[in-house]
């Protein structure tokens, strides 16, 4: 059974863990809405089919699917994965899913968040979003574990966790005017602490993609461990990204973590700024309520978007001259994972990359 708590899990002592402590399984949802992924979706699920192998090579994978694909769902991923009926209005499983948290009996709850597809009706990515706000009260459901509904809208890309009371986010997105336009900034510090069980709330400015997710962090940084963050930066002073990156450097260096640790900044290079192509864009449906995609559109792509997972990191590449350096970079930076690349441009066609399009559920 799962029950819906009156309560937060600050109050019960549940705290969300890192992502890099350890993982019961990964939680992905099957992409095919045609107005977001080309082609009706046929090469997104190759890519979701590469990630979920990648993964499985490490951790139990579930991958939520709608009715109308779940037979080729089925037929498509490798047999070690394990495939659900979750409806769903697309596939970013890392936005509309929950956050997971535990205490220290080895107990596993979930908060479910509300959604309304990066901003609703104020600069939402898509109408309807019904179906994704309710994929959390699914999960909790089928893992029959425990849901505290927040007072909050926010999606998971927006927020990392160190484990030990510090959470990481941008104004850009949070403060965005459409989530949570009623609450202040301390109001909505009130429900991070509340909810995610932190007493240190890191902003940083701005992310990389302030049409798609309002600048989620999950593309500009990251923490490889409690007191260690990763940091994308770009060396061209050119670049509109640069300037935003350098604040957010700026900002880790000066700040401490709720341990009153100052913190270790690793940087990653980003890959050169991807744009969508004329023949991509041609296999994109175009509908009302959608954000259009053109060509020459600017796409998210970040080695930053990576997935922690039990020995193992999930690393997004692009073709560019930076992956075999990012890829150096990571692998360094966590000495007792293995590494493994997954092609990410049909990924960040749809807007997101592995970090986006997966949630992990802690072991407990
Ligand atoms: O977390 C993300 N990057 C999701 C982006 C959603 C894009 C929808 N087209």
């Amino acid at each position: 059974m799962s029950k819906l708590i009156d309560s937060t899990p600050r109050a019960d002592g549940f705290r969300m863990p890192g992502e890099f402590e350890p993982h019961r399984q990964i939680w992905m949802l099957w992409p095919q809405r045609p107005d977001n992924w080309r082609l009706g979706g046929k090469p997104a699920q190759r890519a979701w089919v590469d990630v979920a192998s990648a993964i499985s090579r490490f951790e139990p994978v579930t991958v939520g699917v709608n009715h109308d694909q779940y037979e080729n769902a089925v037929n498509m991923l490798p047999g070690s994965v394990r495939v659900v009926e979750i409806s769903n209005n697309d596939s970013w499983m890392r936005d509309c899913g929950p956050s997971f948290v535990v205490n220290d009996k080895g107990d596993v709850r979930l908060v479910d968040w509300g959604f309304n597809a990066w901003g609703g009706l104020y600069d939402g990515l898509y109408f309807p979003w019904d179906k994704d706000d309710l994929v959390a009260q699914k999960v909790a459901q089928i893992e029959q574990v425990d849901r505290y509904k927040a007072p909050l809208i926010m999606e998971g890309g927006s927020f990392h966790v160190d484990g030990e009371g510090t959470v990481l986010t941008t104004e850009e997105c949070l403060l965005s005017p459409g989530r949570n336009p009623d609450l202040t900034r301390e109001q909505i510090e009130e429900h991070l602490r509340d909810y995610l069980n932190v007493e240190k709330v890191i902003w940083l400015g701005k992310g990389i993609d302030p049409d798609e997710t309002n600048g989620h962090v999950d593309d500009v940084a990251c923490f490889v461990r409690p007191g260690v963050v990763m940091a994308a930066v770009t060396d061209d002073k050119d670049d509109w990204r640069y300037e935003l990156l350098q604040d957010n450097l700026r900002r880790l260096r000066e700040t401490t973590d709720a341990k009153g640790r100052k913190l270790e900044v690793i940087t990653l290079p980003m890959p050169a700024i991807l744009e969508i192509t004329e023949d991509e864009a041609w296999g994109i449906d175009s509908a009302e309520g959608t954000i259009p995609r053109r060509p020459g559109d600017k796409t998210a792509a970040s080695y930053l978007n990576f997935l922690i997972v039990n020995g193992g990191i999930i690393l997004p590449t692009f073709d560019d001259p930076y992956d075999n350096p990012a890829r150096g970079i990571v692998a360094g930076a966590f000495p007792d994972r293995e590494v493994v690349t997954v092609p990410g441009r049909e990924i960040v066609l749809g807007g997101g990359n592995v970090h986006c399009i997966t949630q992990q559920q802690p072991r407990g």
